[in-house]
């Protein structure tokens, strides 16, 4: 008993030890080609006992699109969303536990919401369908976007063993396994395959179809 109280003051006294993975991720498209900007792809942990730091995110809506249209955020993070278009849109998700609906305005107003559940947020326009953004919230603070070229980096890992995934809009989600060393890296690769995917109509906030007659 001694010893073992002995030991963990001893852990609690020495540097905190950490790792690092880094990796690649690819996307296959249609037609067997690989995409060509993979930073939109998520790169996140699970499993790790670490609660992220509440952040502060901004996603635009501009020209009837929102831009980043995948964020992905920590719990308790606030995303705005301005609207810099002199029309009207209605954000809103109807995901689970993020369900929010931030209601009509339109420039210079912004409205914002704190995501305060893990999951993936689909946010929508209530007007204008073809807006779409993801919101990936995640319950640890060990999520990244992949570069452009695919490359990742996750730092300050404590050591173990976790499952690593990466998620696409278009190519899903995959996992892999990775043994992070308490002082060193791990490396991983991640392969998605987006070539078979098929984007169906959302609905509205209501849970109906979008009318055709779109006035704004
Ligand atoms: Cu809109």
């Amino acid at each position: 008993m001694r010893s073992a109280v002995a030991a963990v003051g001893l852990g609690l006294a020495a540097p905190a030890l950490a790792g690092t993975v880094v990796g690649r991720v690819d996307v296959l498209d249609r037609g067997g080609r690989r995409l060509g900007d993979l930073s939109d792809v998520v790169v996140y942990v699970e499993g790790v006992k670490a609660r992220p730091r509440p952040g502060h995110a901004t996603v635009t809506m501009k020209g009837k699109a929102f831009t980043p249209r995948v964020l992905a955020v920590g719990v308790g993070t606030t995303v705005d969303f301005p609207n810099e278009d002199p029309i009207f849109h209605n954000v809103f998700s109807v995901s689970g536990d993020n369900r929010f609906d931030l209601e009509l305005y339109k420039r210079p107003r912004s409205g914002s919401w704190t995501f305060q559940h893990p999951g993936i947020a689909r946010v929508y326009c209530n007007i204008h369908p073809q807006m779409s953004a993801v919101v990936l919230v995640r319950d640890n603070p060990f999520f990244t976007k992949a570069a452009p070229d695919g490359t990742f980096t996750l730092e300050g890992l404590p050591p173990g063993r976790y499952v690593l995934k990466a998620w696409h809009e278009r190519g899903g989600e995959t996992a892999t396994e990775v043994a992070v060393p308490a002082d060193g890296r791990a490396t991983a690769e991640l392969h998605l395959d987006a070539s078979t995917y098929k984007q169906l109509p959302h609905k509205n906030k209501y849970g109906k179809d979008y009318t055709s007659d779109e006035k704004y």
